[in-house]
């Protein structure tokens, strides 16, 4: 005889208890989450601990899943990140005033002599100009 198995709070409020043959029972549980057999409960599943994005992402769990974003200076949906070649962004050291280099994740701007890099601007401003704004 099949009898239903009614443990209170067996599967978490996250999991519907259902009974098997016998007087045994199991857990299903809710969308987004997993039975977890030593506390017999159905725990929020943090999907980001099986490393689910790229090396060069961040991963965020959610209640229901997770998402992935590319890390600063690399761009894709997560699961494929490309590092942005910034320097195709002719201005990005300022115009004529620099050479860029890319990096994995990053770049950098060497100045020309007579510039001095801004770490506000993020460009290379000429020395004059940088002394008439002092002022
Ligand atoms: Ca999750
Ligand atoms: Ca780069």
């Amino acid at each position: 005889m099949n009898v239903k198995v009614v443990v209170s709070g067996a599967c978490s409020v996250n999991g519907n208890c259902e009974n098997t043959f016998g007087s045994s029972f199991y857990c299903s549980c809710m969308l987004g989450y997993k039975y977890d057999a030593p506390s017999k409960k159905c725990l929020g599943d943090n999907e980001c601990l099986d490393y689910p994005c790229h090396a060069n992402a961040n991963c965020t769990d959610k209640m229901n899943g997770y998402y992935c974003t590319c890390n600063t200076g690399y761009a894709g949906n997560g699961h494929v990140c490309i590092d942005i070649n910034e320097c195709r962004n002719t201005t990005v050291c300022g115009i004529g005033t620099s050479s860029c280099t890319n990096y994995e994740g990053n770049y950098e701007c060497a100045c020309k002599p007579g510039y001095i890099y801004q770490n506000d601007t993020k460009i290379c401003a000429g020395i004059i100009a940088q002394i008439i704004f002092l002022r």
